[in-house]
C-alpha cells in the first residue's frame, strides 16, 4: 500500500496578511494586475490598469512519484536513469579532465536560482535561492523509474548503446541497471521509421488497440501498485512519429477517438494510446516528441478527466538558443531576414529523423519557435503582409557524431541605414546531456502543477488548473498552451513567466526590475 507521505515543511516562509498555511495546504490570495489596452479610433492607446484577485492552494505533501517512461532503452531514458542512479549514490569517476562527481546541471528545478528579494539588512545585496526551494517538489533522486520500449535492451546494455556517459560511471552503475528491463510497448511500424525495425524485439502481440491499451493501462497500476507510489507522471521520450491525420470521426472528439481504439483506427498512434491510457488512468502525460500526438480528441478527453498534459518536443540544444537569439535581436530592434538551421547527428534519433515524414515532425516544431517574437515587433515586421524572416531546418544523419549533435545556425539581419550583420553560430549539443535534465524538470514541475488549485472572485469551489500546462514552455520547443491563448517562445519571457507564477503560488509579487530601492534613494 502507498505510504503515507507527510506535508513538507516550506522552505520560504511568506510573512504577509494575504498568505495562510493550514492543513498542508499553502493558500495565496493573489493581486494579478496587468494592462487593458484600448485602441481608439484616432489612432491612441488608452492603457487601463486592472487588478484582478486569485486565490490559489496548493497541497504542500510531497508524493512518492513513479516516473514511466515511454521509450525508457532510448538515449535520453537510459542517461536519465544512469544519472539518477549517480546523483543518488554520489558518485564520482574518472574522465580525461579529472574526477568528475554526480550533478544535476542543465535542469532548471535543480540546477538555477531564482531572486526571492533584497536582503531585509542591507538593500544593495540581492537574495537569491534554488528554484527547487520556492515550493515543496519532488526531488529527482526519489523517483521511482520505469517504463516501456520495443526494445528489449536492459538498461546496462542500453546505456552502453548509447555511447552518452563515460565508462567509468558506466562500470559503476552497471550492476543496478542491469536489472532494470522495459516492459514491452505498442509498435505500430507505420509511425516510426522502416530502420527502426530492428529494434523492436519487444512489443506487445497482436494488432487490437483496444487491448494494447488495456495492457498499457494494466502496466501503470501495477507499477503503481508493486512500488507503493501515490501518483504516477507518463513521459513520451520515443522515436519521434509521424503527424497522425486528424480525421473526422476518428481522432477529432473524445468520443470518438475511444470509439476509434476500439475499432483499431489506422491513424491511432502508440503515443496517442499512451496519452489516452494515462488520461484514463489520471496521470499527468508529457511529450518530448513533436508528433501531434494531443490531437483534438485528446485534448478533449484530459478536459473531461480533469487530468494534465504538457508538450511537444523538449527544447535542449539549437532551438533553445534560437529562442534566445531572437528574442535578443527582435527586442534589440535589429531585424532578422533569414535563420538557416544545419544540424547533423549519428544517434537513433538522427537515424529515425532521417525517414521523410519524421524529419517532418521534427521540422515544424523547430519552425515555429520565432513565430511570437516576429508577431510582436511591427516596426521590423509588416504585420498585413504577414511579413517573417526565412527560416529553414536541415537535419542529416552522420553515425560517427553519435550523439554530440552539431548545430549551425546563421542569423542573417538587417541594421541600421541599410547594414547587414551576419551572426554565426557553431553549437555541440551533448542531446542527451541536455535533454535528460529537462525530463526532470517537466516531471517535477508537472507534478507540483497538478497539486495547484485555484478560485477567482466569481467561482465557487476550487478548482486545478487547465488540463494543458502552459507553465511548461520552458522546456518544450513547440509548446502546447490552452486552445486561443498565445504560444510565448521567447525563452526569457517563458523563464519570467514561470517564476511569476510559482511566486504567486506563494503569495510573493512579481520581481520588479524598476529596482527602486538602487535608484531613489
Ligand atoms: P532514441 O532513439 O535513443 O530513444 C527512443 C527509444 O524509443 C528507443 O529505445 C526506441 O526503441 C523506443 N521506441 C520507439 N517507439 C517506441 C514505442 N512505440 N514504445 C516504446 N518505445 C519506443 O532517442 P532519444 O535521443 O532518446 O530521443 C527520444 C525522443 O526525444 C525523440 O523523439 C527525440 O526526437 C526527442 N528529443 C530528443 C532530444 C535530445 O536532445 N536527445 C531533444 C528533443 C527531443
Ligand atoms: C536534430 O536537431 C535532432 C533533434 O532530435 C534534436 O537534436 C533535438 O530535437 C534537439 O533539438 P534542439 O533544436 O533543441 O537542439
Amino acid at each position: 500500500a502507498a505510504q503515507q507521505q507527510q506535508a513538507a515543511a516550506p522552505k520560504i516562509v511568506v510573512a504577509a496578511p494575504n498568505v495562510t498555511v493550514t492543513n498542508g495546504t499553502i493558500h495565496s490570495k493573489y493581486d494579478y494586475s496587468t494592462t487593458k489596452v484600448h485602441k481608439l479610433p484616432n489612432g491612441q492607446y488608452r492603457a487601463e490598469p486592472v487588478t484582478k484577485t486569485y486565490e490559489f492552494a496548493t497541497s504542500s505533501t510531497v508524493p512518492r512519484l513513479g516516473v514511466m517512461l515511454v521509450g525508457w532503452g532510448g538515449n535520453n531514458g537510459s542517461t536519465l536513469t544512469a544519472s539518477i542512479i549517480a546523483n543518488r549514490r554520489s558518485l564520482a569517476w574518472e574522465t580525461r579532465e579529472g574526477v568528475q562527481t554526480a550533478n544535476y546541471y542543465g535542469s532548471l528545478v535543480m540546477a538555477s536560482t531564482v531572486k526571492l528579494g533584497v536582503d531585509a539588512e542591507d538593500a544593495t545585496k540581492e537574495v537569491f535561492v534554488p528554484l527547487h526551494d520556492m515550493l515543496p517538489m519532488v526531488h529527482p533522486n526519489d523517483f521511482v523509474l520505469g517504463g516501456w520500449d520495443i526494445s528489449g535492451h536492459n538498461l546496462a546494455d542500453a546505456m552502453d548503446r548509447a555511447r552518452v556517459l563515460d565508462p567509468d560511471l558506466r562500470r559503476q552503475v552497471r550492476d543496478e541497471m542491469r536489472a532494470l528491463k522495459p516492459l514491452p510497448s505498442v509498435y505500430y511500424p507505420d509511425f516510426i521509421a522502416a530502420n527502426q525495425e530492428d529494434r523492436a524485439d519487444n512489443v506487445i502481440s497482436g494488432t487490437d488497440k483496444q487491448a494494447h491499451l488495456e495492457q498499457v493501462r494494466r502496466d501503470m497500476r501495477e507499477f503503481k501498485a508493486a512500488h507503493g507510489l501515490d501518483k504516477l507522471v507518463i513521459l513520451w521520450t520515443a522515436n519521434t512519429e509521424r503527424f497522425a491525420e486528424v480525421q473526422t470521426g476518428v481522432n477529432d472528439t473524445a468520443d470518438n477517438i475511444l470509439a476509434a481504439i476500439r475499432r483499431s483506427e489506422a491513424e491511432i498512434a502508440p503515443s496517442t494510446i499512451f496519452a489516452v491510457a494515462s488520461i484514463l488512468e489520471g496521470h499527468t502525460f508529457i511529450n518530448g516528441s513533436p508528433q501531434n500526438t494531443f490531437v483534438p480528441g485528446v485534448l478533449e478527453l484530459a478536459e473531461r478527466h480533469r487530468v494534465h498534459l504538457g508538450g511537444d518536443d523538449f527544447k535542449s540544444g539549437q532551438t533553445k538558443v534560437k529562442s534566445v537569439i531572437v528574442d535578443f535581436l527582435v527586442n534589440a530592434g535589429i531585424k532578422p531576414l533569414s535563420i538557416a538551421s544545419y544540424n547533423h547527428l549519428g544517434n537513433n534519433d538522427g537515424k529515425n529523423l532521417s525517414e521523410h515524414k519524421q524529419f517532418r515532425s521534427k521540422e515544424i516544431s523547430k519552425s515555429s519557435v520565432v513565430d511570437d517574437m516576429v508577431a510582436a515587433n511591427h516596426i521590423l515586421y509588416d504585420a498585413k503582409t504577414n511579413e517573417h524572416p526565412d527560416h529553414v531546418v536541415v537535419i542529416k544523419y552522420v553515425p560517427a557524431v553519435g550523439d554530440s549533435k552539431r548545430a549551425l545556425d546563421e542569423y542573417y539581419n538587417e541594421i541600421f541605414m541599410g547594414g547587414r550583420n551576419t551572426l554565426s553560430m557553431f553549437n555541440t549539443c551533448e542531446d542527451s546531456l541536455l535533454a535528460s535534465p529537462l525530463i526532470i524538470d517537466l516531471v517535477v514541475l508537472g507534478e507540483l502543477l497538478s497539486r495547484v488549485t485555484y478560485k477567482t472572485e466569481t467561482m465557487r469551489e476550487f478548482d486545478s488548473l487547465h488540463a494543458v500546462l502552459s507553465p511548461l514552455s520552458y522546456m518544450l520547443k513547440a509548446p502546447l498552451v490552452p486552445q486561443g491563448t498565445p504560444v510565448i517562445n521567447s525563452l526569457p519571457r517563458q523563464r519570467a513567466g514561470l517564476e511569476a507564477f510559482l511566486r504567486a503560488l506563494v503569495g510573493l509579487p512579481v520581481n520588479n526590475e524598476a529596482n527602486l530601492e538602487w535608484k531613489c534613494f
